[in-house]
């Protein structure tokens, strides 16, 4: 089938609107129709050649929401017409991974994902018969995608298209990393690093758990606004200087945990830094660019500080992701504020240049 697509033919190039040909799903495979997708800064941090396992052409995208059109032979976990969620950590529930009970890191279709290839080591997508690559096995830029069945995760019908493709990442990555990750309790001290479309699922995560100072940590000062609608309870704008020093005098010490959202190898480590002696943990969120390495003295880990990190906020995606779209529709969590930018397919470039800008928390493609 021909289905259209915005297609990354090269790094830092403007994504292009054309119409590629799309093969149908093969065995355990299925046929999605995308009907919103989100942008994310891993969309930009590969678009923009920094990202090891960038390869091109592709199509990009790995935030999205949609229906299931068509399945490949021996699909049975979803049928045509159920409403989904494209995982790019899928959950198999056979492999080591799945089965340790220790991680979300499936490793069932690893390889072929991080080559940007369907799990028989060929593509769907081609465009004037050359090869087109899938992307973190989502590849939601495009109106029709092809995915293995264990990375969709099945949702209920009444959430809107439109905001639950958030939970496809940004939200669940975010909220994931404060109740699955770190698992905090009542009571803590939680400090965020970054204010973006991450940030704020981690303060909406930490005010759900029942944090009791939230600190936001910024270099936008417009971002202390946004913190404090999700639950920021102080702001400091990183730009004056003395980050940690701060943090440590303002939390009695420091934080009982600490997340970045930045992808900033020095941010990571005022993050850690700014924990507290004996206990405190910092959880690396934040996807730093090729080749970046993070630095601390070993005293710091020595005086019981930790140092973690978490893919897709440690969420098993079929398991979790419906859960995650309950307590939106409950009210238990936002998602619609969050959403400053609707655009249609023709515009994703628009997306990109308003969160290069520090404009928009979310942009959403509607397709
Ligand atoms: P974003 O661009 O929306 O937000 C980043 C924020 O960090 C911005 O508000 C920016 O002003 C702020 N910032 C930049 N430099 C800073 C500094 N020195 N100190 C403090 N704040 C600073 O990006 P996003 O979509 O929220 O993504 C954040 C990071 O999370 C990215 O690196 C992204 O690749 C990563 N990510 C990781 C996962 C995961 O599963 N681990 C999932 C999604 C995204
Ligand atoms: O299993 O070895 C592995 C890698 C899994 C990759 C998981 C994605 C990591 C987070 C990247 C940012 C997502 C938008
Ligand atoms: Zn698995």
């Amino acid at each position: 089938m021909k289905t259209r697509a915005a297609v990354a033919f090269a790094e830092k190039q403007p994504l292009e609107i054309v119409e590629v040909d799309l093969e149908g799903p093969k065995a355990g495979e299925v046929l999605v129709e995308i009907k919103a997708t989100g942008i994310c800064h891993t969309d930009a941090y590969t678009l923009d050649g920094f990202d090891s396992e960038g390869i091109f052409p592709s199509i990009l995208g790995h935030e999205g929401a949609g229906i299931v059109r068509e399945v490949g032979p021996g699909v049975t976990s979803v049928a045509p017409d159920d409403h989904v969620i494209p995982l790019y950590t899928p959950e198999c529930r056979q492999c080591k991974m799945c089965l340790s009970g220790k991680t979300n890191l499936c490793s069932a279709i690893r390889e072929t994902q991080g080559k940007g290839l369907m799990p028989d080591r060929t593509s769907r997508f081609s465009y004037k018969g050359e090869t087109i690559f899938h992307y973190m096995g989502c590849s939601t830029f495009s109106n029709f995608t092809v995915l293995p069945e264990i990375a969709v995760a099945k949702i209920r019908k009444d959430a809107p298209f439109k905001t639950s493709c958030y939970i496809g990442c940004g939200v669940t990555t975010g909220v994931g990393a404060v109740v699955n990750t770190a698992d905090v309790r009542p009571g803590d001290n939680v400090v965020v690093f970054g204010l973006g479309g991450i940030g704020l699922n981690v303060i909406q995560g930490a005010k759900m758990a029942g944090a009791a100072r939230i600190v936001g940590v910024d270099i936008n000062p417009d971002k202390a606004e946004w913190g404090e609608k999700f639950g920021m309870t102080d702001f400091i704008d990183a730009r004056d200087g003395s980050v940690v020093e701060r943090i440590v005098n303002m939390l009695d010490g420091g934080a009982d945990y600490s997340f970045d959202c930045t992808g900033n190898v020095e941010v990571m480590r005022q993050a850690l830094e700014c924990c507290h002696k004996g206990w405190g943990t910092s959880i690396i969120i934040g996807v730093a660019e090729a080749g970046k390495e993070i630095a601390t003295r070993p005293f710091q880990l020595v005086t019981g500080r930790n140092w973690r990190g978490t893919a897709f906020g440690g969420a098993k995606g079929r398991t979790d992701v419906p859960k995650i779209v309950d307590w939106y529709m409950d009210g238990r969590i936002e998602i619609d504020p969050m959403i400053t930018h609707v655009l249609e397919l023709e515009d994703i470039n628009k997306g990109f240049d308003l969160m290069h800008e520090g404009k928009s928390i979310r942009s959403v493609v509607v397709y």
